[in-house]
């Protein structure tokens, strides 16, 4: 028999290529030595490091899927996954810069754009020279997003976009903006705003008990004139923001798991440091099996999210295989980041032991990019053929 790796139980590590393990070490090394010594006071003081994306640019993890022509890595999605995963073990703040970026803003243009947007904006999204947002959230259409208020109305020479985006990632510091509206027609279409268009303004929301290291926003157009040429010319429909959020969800599955990875191994590490009742806290039963429950989570977790990215890599993945993990993973470590907080005692309220952060981090996660019930409902319509939603 081979040894047993407590960490590493189905031998995942065996199933990486050489590139694949080198280009998730070089992360892993950078999201340790660099992001985790800032995370710290960055949460504490609700504060995201603009450089932070200029960095990410500079390890080629912006749009590392896209062909490197437009100053991308052309890599692979399971190299992808294995970087989210190492980025929000940290925090899942950085992971949703990373994703954002990446998914919900290059992607678009990429898949989406003419070859002239493709040129103009990807390569300085590459290096983290502008920043990026994606508007599909709506203050009436969240679940919904069918449902949006936004309208872009036919004018002389291009669109008039009138309306609110909300909850929107790095809103406050975007330079391009990724909106959804509806045409005259009331069909969906993407187009690309830039910041200093007139009409167009972002606002920080406070407030928030979840994500202090990301800079969440609204958006609000008031008749902002947008030129023809920044309609996106090659998608319509839902299947536009769609096919970003596929994408998106994908990096949420493994980064959840780094999330709770990290809970996991805090855990571990805490209770067979603290003694109680004469012994280690991990010498008890109870303990025990909190710690086993984690293991077996995240190891099956982590094989499902390897083998989506292979299927994504062979073009063969449905987007309800996404939901699927993307619901249960989040869910997943949602569970065990809250074990892990108590298993912390008094001390896991303390942010230096990292545990509540995670927690409260992962209650958004579990909220964007489809709520997990919502993932149930697509699931539920993909198994039965019913229709839930209404
Ligand atoms: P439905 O009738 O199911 O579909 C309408 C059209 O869309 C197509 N479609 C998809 N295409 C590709 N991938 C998918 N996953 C797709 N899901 C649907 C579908 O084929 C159809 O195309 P066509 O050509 O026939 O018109 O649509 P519905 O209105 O019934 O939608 C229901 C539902 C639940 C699937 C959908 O609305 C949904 O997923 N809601 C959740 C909303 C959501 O995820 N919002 C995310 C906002 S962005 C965000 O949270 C970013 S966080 C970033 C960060 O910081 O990391
Ligand atoms: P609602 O849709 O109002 O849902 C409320 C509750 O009702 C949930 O529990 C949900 O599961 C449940 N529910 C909804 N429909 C049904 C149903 N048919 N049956 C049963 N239950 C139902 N959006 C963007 O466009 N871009 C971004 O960059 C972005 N970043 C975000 C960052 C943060 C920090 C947060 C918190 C959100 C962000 N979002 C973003 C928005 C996010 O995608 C939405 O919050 C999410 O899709 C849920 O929509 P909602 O908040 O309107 O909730």
């Amino acid at each position: 028999y081979a040894p047993f790796d407590w960490q590493d139980p189905m031998q995942l590590e065996s199933l990486l290529s050489a590139e694949e393990r080198m280009v998730r070490d070089t992360c892993r090394a950078y999201c340790q030595d660099r992001l985790m010594p800032r995370i710290l006071m960055a949460n504490r003081e609700h504060r995201f490091d603009r450089e932070i994306i200029s960095e990410f640019g500079a390890l080629g993890l912006l749009g590392l899927t896209i062909p490197e022509k437009y100053g991308c890595a052309g890599s692979s999605y399971v190299i992808y996954g294995l970087c989210a995963r190492e980025a929000e073990r940290v925090d899942s703040a950085y992971r949703s810069a990373m994703s954002a970026q990446s998914s919900l803003v290059m992607h678009p243009i990429y898949a989406y754009g003419s070859e002239d947007q493709r040129m103009k904006y990807l390569p300085r999204l590459a290096t983290g020279e502008i920043v990026g947002c994606f508007g599909l959230t709506e203050p009436d259409a969240g679940s919904d997003p069918g449902a949006m208020a936004t309208r872009a109305r036919s004018v002389d020479g291009g669109f008039l976009l009138s309306g609110t985006k909300c909850w929107i990632t790095n809103a406050p510091i975007a330079d391009v903006f990724v909106i959804w509206a509806k045409t005259d027609d009331g069909v969906i279409r993407g187009f690309l705003l830039d910041r200093g268009m007139k009409g167009l303004s972002t606002y920080a929301i406070q407030g928030k008990l979840s994500l202090h290291a990301s800079p969440t926003g609204n958006i609000a157009m008031e008749d902002v004139f947008v030129e023809a040429d920044r309609l996106l010319p090659n998608v319509t429909g839902l299947a536009g923001p769609f096919g970003c959020l596929n994408r998106a969800r994908y990096g949420i599955s493994w980064g959840a798991m780094g999330a709770a990875e990290f809970c996991w191994h805090a855990a571990r590490q805490y209770t067979l440091d603290r003694r109680q009742f004469g012994r280690p806290l991990a010498a008890t039963q109870l303990v025990q099996k909190k710690l086993v429950d984690m293991q077996t989570e995240i190891t099956l977790g982590l094989l499902a999210c390897l083998q989506a990215g292979r299927l994504f890599d062979a073009g063969q993945i449905a987007p309800e295989t996404i939901s699927l993990l993307k619901r249960n993973n989040c869910g997943k470590a949602l569970d065990i980041a809250r074990t892990a907080r108590d298993m912390h005692g008094g001390n896991g309220i303390s942010d230096e032991y990292h545990v509540m952060r995670h927690m409260v981090n992962l209650e958004t996660v579990n909220t964007y990019e489809g709520t997990h019930d919502v993932h149930a409902l697509v699931l539920g319509r993909a198994q039965t053929g019913l229709q839930a939603f209404f």
